[in-house]
């Protein structure tokens, strides 16, 4: 089963990615996540969570951002920039640091995580919060990098794209096929163009039209690795359902503040990957996202954050309706970890349990309602 290694993902997938055979990697040894069985949630399917919270920074983003910032600093980049939520920003922070750059990061006043804004700031990144949400932070970066010497860091750049189209290797690598359902929540829907890039390219299949966002470079296409492509899944916040909606959205709102984006910059792919694989966007409340967390942490012993539970209760929600067939393999991608997130997390458990004197008795008693 499970493929270990100790070399990052540029240096596992060299011969898939565009990039120079003796190109020095910025790595922190990321990609190579496991792929975990959930056998209590879903018995009349195989599911697995594909547990990205594991990379370096605890999120998918250092997938892209290895090969990003490896681009830009050889091309001579001084400086990354990005808009984010959260985990881009601590995952450019992080792989600048590394690098020797300088990154800075516009971000939501408020509205990231307090694990993201501490990595950001532990890393030494130049933190620029913004009385505006994240889509209103991506128009001013695409519009500050036009003029000023910086590499824009977000999913726009595609060598993002391209890093994250491993994770789909690995599955496919791990499992010995592709699922035959690929589950994952969307924001600005670049990890499921990702990903269906690298399913697709996985499958030896030429020319799918979301590579057009990654500039056509489909030329690295190895060995075939398996027969089928998955359908693909994506699952949207209520309060940030752009997909579901047909158009952006104004105002996004959820308690997935990962995936508080109402401008979805992989648009058009997205919804090529959509038609290619036969797949469907779907919207989730917050109480059923929050939910699946809670049940994924304390059923399966696996803790991500709000955003990446909204792949799970997705696929819980469709398995149980029939739309995902029983029998089927399905891949639930947990974008990040659950420590990224800790008052969301402690909000949801308020009560932390007994106080009590320090001695033999009074400990046994506070067991014993439990036994
Ligand atoms: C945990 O960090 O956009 O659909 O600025 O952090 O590829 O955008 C984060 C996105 C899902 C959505 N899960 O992925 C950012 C940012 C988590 C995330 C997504 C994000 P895309």
């Amino acid at each position: 089963m499970a493929f270990f290694t100790t070399e990052g993902l540029i240096d596992r997938y060299r011969q898939r990615l565009p990039i120079g055979a003796n190109t020095p990697a910025v790595t922190l040894r990321e990609g190579s996540t496991p792929l975990i069985r959930l056998a209590k949630l879903a018995p009349s399917v195989a599911l697995y969570a594909k547990y990205e919270g594991l990379n370096p920074t605890g999120s998918f983003k250092d997938r892209g951002m290895t090969m990003a910032v490896t681009k830009a600093a050889e091309d001579g980049a001084k400086a990354v920039i990005c808009a984010s939520t959260g985990n881009t920003s601590a995952s450019a922070a992080a792989y600048a640091a590394r690098a020797g750059m300088t990154a800075f990061v516009l971000i939501p006043e408020g509205k990231i995580a307090r694990g993201k804004l501490a990595q950001a700031m532990m890393h030494g990144a130049k933190i620029i919060q913004i009385r505006g949400n994240f889509d209103d932070g991506m128009q001013l970066v695409k519009e500050l990098a036009e003029t000023l010497p910086v590499t824009i860091v977000n999913s726009i750049n595609p060598y993002r794209l391209q890093g994250q189209k491993t994770a789909a290797f690995e599955i496919v690598e791990d499992l010995g096929r592709a699922p035959d359902y690929h589950c994952l929540p969307v924001g600005n829907a670049g990890n499921i163009t990702a990903h269906w890039i690298g399913y697709t390219e996985a499958a030896g299949v030429q020319g799918t039209k979301a590579c057009l966002h990654c500039h056509g470079d489909c030329s690295q296409m190895g060995i075939k690795l398996c027969d089928e492509r998955p359908v693909m899944v994506g699952y949207q916040a209520s309060g940030s359902a752009p997909f579901l909606r047909g158009e952006p959205v104004k105002s996004p709102d959820t308690v997935a503040t990962a995936i508080r984006i109402g401008n979805p910059q992989s648009w058009d792919p997205a919804l090529v990957v959509q038609e290619e694989s036969g797949g469907w966007f779907d919207e989730l409340s917050d109480d059923e996202i929050l939910a699946a967390q809670k049940r994924l942490a304390a059923e399966e012993g696996v803790f991500c954050e709000p955003a990446s539970a909204a792949s799970v209760a997705g696929a819980l929600r469709d398995i149980e309706a029939g739309k995902i067939k029983a029998g089927s393999t399905v891949v639930c991608t947990l974008t990040g970890h659950g420590l990224k997130d800790p008052d969301t997390a402690m909000a949801q458990t308020p009560d932390v349990g007994s106080l009590v004197d320090a001695t033999r008795e009074a400990v046994e008693d506070a067991l014993s309602a439990h036994l």
